[in-house]
């Protein structure tokens, strides 16, 4: 039995739904630990196209369990909405299926007003580029000890009451600070008794379902969303998402101890992505910026933004190496570099004359540093059709080798396209 922790090692969108998806097959139990609605993970499954925002992507195995941690804030909308989609596509959710934590906390409607309404506020250069899905105000609320949880819809008192409080003090901001329209206390508490209804039957103690799984010898597989340098307290600050990406927080956000953890692998796109604002080292504005861009269809599965497009940074990765202890890698992407004469790897970053080895902890630092290159062979033939490392060109290899020695942590996959059977299984 093992426990496997899967995480982004960049900016997010590094393919990690595809690989989820595929090491589901030997998992029991498929768990997201933090973040909410501003996920999207993407699988191809003979073709057919699924986008999963809340729910882990493990849903589509009949026989795997799903589970939605503490650390997750959910949208009952969102996740509703995502529930019937699937019902529709013939996949019917039952608890049976998909247990949501009690301890989670819940996205108001008052949550992604504020997010869109402070972002719409800041200055040009301040904007953050959130997905307006409400993330950070609900994560403001649970840290600062007002938030409501998702237990607490079976408590209509405790629910009222905390409702009313809250209700109050947004409409002060949203009115008064933002000129924004009030929200309206009796219009969410009707929505949210139908919500109640609804989701009663999933919510229960996710940490002691997974403990019992452990000691029946089940296997589990933590998803996690966004990336690394997205982590409150290790990424681009400000320039992250409001929770921690890092693969320590599958424990805080499901209740499992970190000595069962048996593995972590790191997701690592091939070249790197970024959607949204902030430091960019390896950014690239030419026009192999926008072929990565056009070749990768390079654009946000939430929001359809299109993401920044640059050169694999080695900075990054080895924050994301030791950051996460990563035990292992899967490389994706790696069928966009196809066709380039040379690639490019920063190995780091250079500073007023310095040399840097880490993402600086100051923002206007990480903004300034200059990326230091070396330059590899590219490959000429597309390679999507590849399912075995020894068919790769020899310059794919040297890549993928090349990526190893940087982070000092060995390749378990290789993924050279969207569907689950373009991978290459390296261990
Ligand atoms: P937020 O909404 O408060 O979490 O935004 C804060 C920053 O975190 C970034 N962020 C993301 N970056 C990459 N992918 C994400 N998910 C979606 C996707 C994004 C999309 O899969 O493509 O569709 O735009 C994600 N979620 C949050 C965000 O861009 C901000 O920089
Ligand atoms: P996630 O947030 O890390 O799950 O990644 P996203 O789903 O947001 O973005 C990754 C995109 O790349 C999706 O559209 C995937 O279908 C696609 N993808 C994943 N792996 C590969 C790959 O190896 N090659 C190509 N060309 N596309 C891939
Ligand atoms: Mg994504």
């Amino acid at each position: 039995m093992s426990s496997v922790v899967v995480v982004g090692t960049q900016w997010g969108d590094e393919g990690k739904g595809k690989i989820v998806d595929l090491l589901t097959r030997y998992a029991d139990f498929v768990v997201r630990f933090q973040g909410g609605n501003n996920a999207g993970h993407t699988l191809v499954v003979e073709g057919k196209k699924f986008v999963f925002h809340i729910i882990p992507s493990g849903i589509l195995y009949e026989e795997k369990k799903c589970m939605i941690g503490n650390g997750v804030i959910i949208d009952p909308r969102v996740l509703l909405e995502e529930i019937d989609g699937l019902r529709e596509q013939g996949l019917p959710v039952t608890p049976e299926r998909l247990m949501i934590s009690k301890r989670a906390h819940l996205i108001m409607p008052y949550h992604s007003r504020l997010d869109q309404a402070k972002e719409a506020a800041l200055a040009k250069n301040d904007k953050i580029g959130t997905t307006g899905r409400g993330i950070g105000p609900c994560y403001i609320d649970k840290v600062g000890r007002t938030g409501i949880k998702a237990g607490d819809l079976l408590d209509d008192s405790l629910f009222r009451e905390k409702l009313a409080s809250a209700v109050d003090e947004k409409n002060f901001l949203l009115t008064r600070k933002y000129n924004a329209p009030a929200v309206v206390f009796e219009e969410i508490y009707e929505q949210f008794q139908e919500y109640r209804g609804k989701l009663a039957p999933f919510l229960g103690n996710v940490s002691v379902e997974l403990d019992k799984a452990r000691k029946n010898d089940k296997n589990i597989l933590f998803e996690g969303a966004q990336g690394t340098q997205l982590d409150i307290d290790h990424g681009t600050y400000p320039f992250v998402t409001s929770s921690n990406t890092i693969a320590g927080n599958a424990c805080n956000g499901s209740g499992f101890g970190p000595a069962h953890i048996d593995a972590v692998v790191g997701i690592l796109k091939a070249y790197t992505t970024r959607v949204g604002a902030g430091p960019f080292p390896t950014e690239l504005f030419d026009e192999t910026g926008e072929r990565l861009q056009e070749k990768g269809h390079e654009f946000g599965a939430t929001t359809g933004r299109r993401r920044r497009c640059g050169w694999l940074d080695g900075v990054v990765a080895g924050d994301a190496a030791r950051l996460n202890g990563l035990t292992g890698l899967a490389i994706t992407k790696l069928d966009v570099l196809s066709g380039f004469e040379s690639l490019k790897v920063a190995t780091s970053y250079e500073l007023d004359g310095r040399i840097i080895e880490a993402m600086p902890s100051n923002i206007n630092e990480a903004a300034a540093v200059k990326p230091v290159y070396e330059s590899l062979q590219g490959w000429k033939d597309d390679i999507d059709h590849v399912r075995e490392f020894d068919e790769l060109p020899v310059q794919a290899k040297d890549y993928i080798k090349y990526i190893e020695d940087m982070t000092g942590v060995q390749t378990d996959m290789v993924s050279v396209g969207p569907d689950r059977a373009e991978t290459l299984l390296l261990r």
